[in-house]
């Protein structure tokens, strides 16, 4: 009885900060001209539209790589600039020719194929992120780096793993995002540069697909159920992992840098979580809607032993203590919207 009267209490002085937390948005938005790095990535194609439509157009500059141009809606709609993370000074006349105060830094390589080049991982993860919070300390920008669930490894408490706990992941994309965490918060504390982040689970999107992750599996299952094709799951069942839609993880990457640095008591990096599955959940979900739809199992070993080594679910209590975090998508919501978008990507009724 006490319980669920705590628990209804909680429930209306959070909801009471998020009202709050919503008016602090819409009059003080902080973020005025935006540099992206990585824009044309799995995160970095959305984020970019996102933040156009919140800062305008033309204060959202889209930094990509030769090779990786934006192209359609993302090239059109604003400003974009050759910008690799790997040159500073590159980075550093972006910031200066747009006058930038806000660097979302979303160059990776992402979990499996960093393990196959760990040295590029190192140079773009921690080469890559030092010359970012050079300039960002010269020319007084806030950063945002993600870091991952793969930040964690098969030390720390696999359920409900909590925000601060012993961090010694197994994987080269592990090294570089607890490194990456650690740098941030040193810039922070030794020279004030306002860097935030948070760590992302597998992300799940319709737009653009990611490339080479271990949680790719649970976006590929969408396509395959939408094309009629069966799928070949690469991790084995009761692999679970923290996994989000890609609306909600949008909306984690502006609430963070859009809140109240007085209540952040920590900083580089949030635990957020939405929803965990392993790859019976999803299946059976998306057979709710697609009954003919079979899957079968042919295990990558990579993936797998990544997989093992990462948490099952994390606790995101601080995120929504400090900063309001709330998810807004669980998996069957999830599931509705993936099917109908798809279904729609590919002409299909
Ligand atoms: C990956 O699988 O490498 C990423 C991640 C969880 O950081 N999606």
């Amino acid at each position: 009885m006490r319980k669920k009267t705590s628990k209804k209490i909680i429930k209306i002085a959070n909801s009471c900060l998020t009202l709050q937390f919503t008016a602090i948005i819409i009059e003080t938005k902080k973020m005025k001209n935006v540099l992206i790095i990585g824009s044309t990535g799995q995160i970095g194609s959305e984020l970019t539209m996102k933040l156009r439509s919140i800062y305008g157009s033309n204060n959202v500059i889209a930094g990509y790589i030769p090779g990786a141009e934006p192209k359609g809606e993302l090239a059109e709609s604003g400003p974009s600039e050759i910008v690799d993370i790997t040159n500073a000074q590159q980075i550093a006349d972006a910031v200066e020719k747009y006058k930038i105060d806000t660097i979302y830094n979303l160059a990776a390589l992402l979990s499996a194929v960093a393990e196959s080049k760990p040295l590029l991982a190192w140079k773009i993860g921690v080469g890559g992120l030092m010359n970012v919070l050079e300039v960002a300390r010269e020319k007084k920008c806030a950063v945002f780096t993600p870091s991952s669930i793969g930040s964690f490894g098969p030390n720390a408490p696999k359920d409900g793993t909590p925000q601060d706990t012993i961090q010694q992941p197994k994987t080269m994309y592990g090294v570089t995002k607890v490194t990456g965490e650690l740098l941030s918060n040193y810039y922070f504390t030794k020279f004030g540069v306002d860097t935030r982040s948070v760590r992302f689970p597998g992300l799940i999107s319709y737009v653009t697909p990611p490339g080479g992750g271990t949680t790719d599996y649970a976006v590929d299952i969408y396509y395959a159920a939408v094309l009629g094709k069966p799928f070949k799951c690469p991790v084995k069942e009761e692999t679970f992992m923290d996994m989000m839609y890609m609306p909600d993880a949008l909306r984690a990457a502006i609430e963070i840098m859009e809140a109240d640095p007085t209540r952040l008591i920590h900083r580089n990096s949030f635990n957020i979580a939405s929803m965990s599955f392993d790859p019976v959940i999803i299946y059976n979900k998306i057979k709710e809607y697609v009954p003919d739809f079979e899957m079968t199992y042919e295990l990558d070993p990579l993936r797998q032993a990544i997989a093992d080594s990462w948490p099952n679910s994390l606790d995101d209590t601080c995120a929504r203590l400090e900063w309001n975090w709330k998810p807004e998508y669980d998996l069957d919501a999830m599931t509705r919207d993936m099917l109908e978008k798809l279904r729609i990507k590919f002409g299909i009724k």
